[in-house]
């Protein structure tokens, strides 16, 4: 079997699965979102981490298709979890840039949405910095994903190449600080500082911040006094299987 084949065969024959990463509102401790994070449950390699594949998945074209598994799998978990009746929170999907630049994205999502019947402010969507490059297009985009009311997030955000410009003219809702500021928050003066300073210009520009990487107790108090409002990291938990979400995280409402 050809990769190519291997990555098909693993998308019809639910190898692939979905792990969650908590995220939590710093003032309350509550879990308000889980990240959705791709694995590749391989019949004879195991567990494969998305970083050995998705660049394949990528360079064969596949991207979309496994994308819209993903965004699919994870709005549908969601749903079934807030039909439980647990306090609501919200899914983030991570987007491959060949699903940000396809043409009918808004509608994938509106269709799905409409599928799964889930009201779109419960889902949100990861873009990187690298992925607005093309800035007039990604304006339309975002503009058209936030009038279906979908959540838009910039991750990794500091390490990309773009300017700041397009903080005034993107429909976004949140900045994800990239976990390599917040490694050394507590003894690096500049990594507190660059934190601090996201902090304060996001909330300027009426946007939420969430700290990735957050792996003490004094890393999440200190984020906590600097206002930032979401945190994830190994302090919290490391991504979960679906069923662990439930048994650690999920109270009845
Ligand atoms: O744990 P972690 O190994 O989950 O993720 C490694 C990288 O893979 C991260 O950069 C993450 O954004 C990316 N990633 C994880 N899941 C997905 C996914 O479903 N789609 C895309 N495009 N990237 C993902
Ligand atoms: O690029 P993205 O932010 O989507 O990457 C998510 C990746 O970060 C996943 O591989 C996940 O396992 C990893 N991750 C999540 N929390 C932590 C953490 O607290 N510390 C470190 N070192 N990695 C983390
Ligand atoms: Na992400
Ligand atoms: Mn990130």
């Amino acid at each position: 079997l050809t990769l190519e084949n291997q990555i098909r065969t693993a998308i019809q024959n639910n190898q692939f699965e979905l792990h969650y990463q908590p995220q939590i509102d710093l003032k309350t401790g509550n879990m308000v979102g889980a990240e959705a994070l791709i694995r590749w449950n391989h019949p004879h390699l195991g567990m494969i981490s998305p970083q050995d594949f998705i660049p394949l998945v990528e360079e064969m074209g596949l991207a979309v298709l496994m994308g819209e598994w993903v965004i699919e799998t994870a709005c549908k978990q969601l749903k079934s979890w807030l039909n439980k009746g647990v306090e609501p929170f919200r899914v983030s999907v991570n987007l491959s840039p060949q699903q940000f630049i396809k043409q009918n994205l808004v509608d994938t999502i509106e269709r799905i949405l409409t599928e799964v019947d889930l009201e779109p402010q419960f889902l949100e969507i990861e873009i990187t910095e690298s992925m607005t490059m093309d800035v007039e297009r990604a304006i339309i985009t975002l503009d058209k994903l936030n009038k279906l009311g979908v959540k838009i997030a910039i991750d990794d955000f500091g390490t990309g190449y773009s300017s700041l410009n397009y903080l005034k003219n993107f429909s976004i809702h949140r900045l994800k600080i990239d976990r390599t500021f917040v490694k050394d928050i507590m003894n690096n003066e500049n990594d507190a500082k660059i934190v601090s300073t996201i902090i304060s210009m996001a909330h300027g520009l009426k946007l939420e911040v969430l700290a990735e990487g957050v792996e003490t107790q004094d890393q999440a108090a200190y984020l906590s006094r600097l206002n930032c409002n979401q945190a994830q990291g190994f302090y919290y938990s490391k991504p979960l299987p679906s069923v662990e979400i439930e048994n650690r995280f999920l109270t009845k409402g």
